[in-house]
């Protein structure tokens, strides 16, 4: 009997909780609906059809204004459009926008991901908003030499429900002017615990947006003062140049799949405010790499802890496309600030006009000391130990006594 009245209380329970789960149908990570453009309109691909406005005229999305399916090798005024992905992709008139409403976690944190191409000249800017948060894109700066790029940004979600909005705020006097968006993904985002020893959040870049499988040119992490929802967990883009998060299928990553290649010298800085105790000896390290794109070397990154600041220069061994760096400081107070920017404006030689730069990976923040500092720690020591802290760049090895 007990039995029996158990399984009825749990049969519908059940089936509630199938209901509801597929009537909330939460947006997975990956592209969005129709997010690449290729799933054929109502009226086709052809180019009467491919200019739209109103609803349903582009599968999955509400556009608004002048937006124009665009088709890959497709001219205009004499200049093939660029398609970053496929056969197809939108172009966006001025003040035209086009959306999306996806089912989200509220409270949750996730990251977009975009391709997008300016079709003429002069500047052209594109608005990401998921409203109230809002951002402007500048596509002025090519950061590579295809004449598109990938672009994620964070929000917070506020509602179960939001409206993903790609808008381009211009008025430019040449209607066919307007940037070109495509492959459009999305990805909920984790913030991971730091390790014991490590007081860096996400030091190893691995938690970060959607980076689709065949993007060979990584992901840029545009500006972004808030913290809270950075497309990099952890981390904040603090100058007014993006820096490219770059993945090990088409990069060479220092350890494991993914990492940060800094671009654009000081105007390209990542940060983050480690916790610290006052007055405690720490040690910042990280490995500094090549990310094998052809960049022009020299390469150089600037690195800052609380009060210290180091130029290091990129000279590995032959064999390897990184090295491991190291910055002594003591803390000053809870919350001790640590940044990377490139010395350098670097561009690919293969090009010469793709920006590119250091690659910085496996960040850490470790109380120093003697206790857990084994390469300083001298064999044949004993009784009160010495404590020996080793700063390491390329195969030469210094020795600092005093901490
Ligand atoms: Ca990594």
């Amino acid at each position: 009997m007990v039995l029996s009245s158990t399984r009825c209380k749990w049969f519908p329970v059940n089936v509630l909780l199938l209901l509801t789960y597929s009537a909330t149908a939460l947006v997975e990570d990956g592209l969005l609906p129709n997010g690449d453009f290729e799933a054929t309109p109502p009226g086709g691909f052809s180019s009467e059809a491919g200019l739209s406005e109103g609803e349903a005229t582009i599968p999955s999305w509400k556009s608004n204004g002048t937006v124009e399916l665009v088709e890959s090798g497709q001219k205009q005024g004499g200049m093939i459009l660029i398609v970053p992905q496929g056969a197809h992709a939108v172009r966006l008139g001025n003040d035209a926008e086009i959306s999306q409403e996806i089912a989200v976690e509220k409270g949750s944190l996730y990251s977009i991901t975009f391709s997008a191409a300016r079709t003429c000249a002069q500047l052209e800017s594109l608005n990401v908003s998921v409203p109230p948060a809002s951002q402007n894109i500048d596509l002025q700066t090519l950061y590579s030499v295809q004449g598109w790029d990938s672009y994620a940004l964070a929000f917070q979600a506020e509602e179960d429900n939001v409206r993903v909005v790609f808008r381009n705020p211009g008025m430019e006097d040449d209607p066919t002017c307007g940037p070109i968006i495509d492959n459009i993904a999305i990805k909920k985002l984790f913030v991971p615990d730091n390790a014991k020893d490590n007081a860096v959040v996400n030091g190893d870049f691995e938690e970060g947006p959607w980076m689709f499988r065949n993007a060979s040119l990584g992901v840029l992490l545009p500006t972004k003062l808030d913290e809270e929802t950075s497309s990099l967990p952890g981390w904040i883009f603090e100058s007014n140049r993006a820096v490219r998060y770059i993945d090990s299928y088409h990069f060479s990553v220092p350890g494991s799949k993914r990492a940060i290649e800094l671009l654009s010298g000081k105007e390209g800085i990542i940060s983050q405010m480690v916790e610290t105790k006052p007055n405690k000896p720490y040690r910042l390290t990280f490995s500094l790499g090549h990310a094998r794109d052809s960049c022009k070397q020299p390469l150089a990154i600037m690195a800052f802890a609380g009060d210290q600041a180091q130029n290091i220069h990129y000279t590995p061994d032959s064999n390897s496309t990184f090295q491991t760096a190291n910055l002594n400081f003591t803390a000053k107070a809870q919350r001790t600030r640590v940044a990377f920017y490139s010395v350098y404006y670097n561009t690919r030689t293969d090009d010469m006009s793709s920006l590119c730069g250091p690659v910085v990976d496996d960040v850490r923040v470790e109380q120093s000391g003697c206790k857990g500092i084994t390469p300083g720690f001298l064999g044949g020591v004993f009784g009160k130990p010495n404590c020996y802290v080793w700063t390491q760049t390329k195969s030469k090895t210094e020795k600092y006594k005093g901490i």
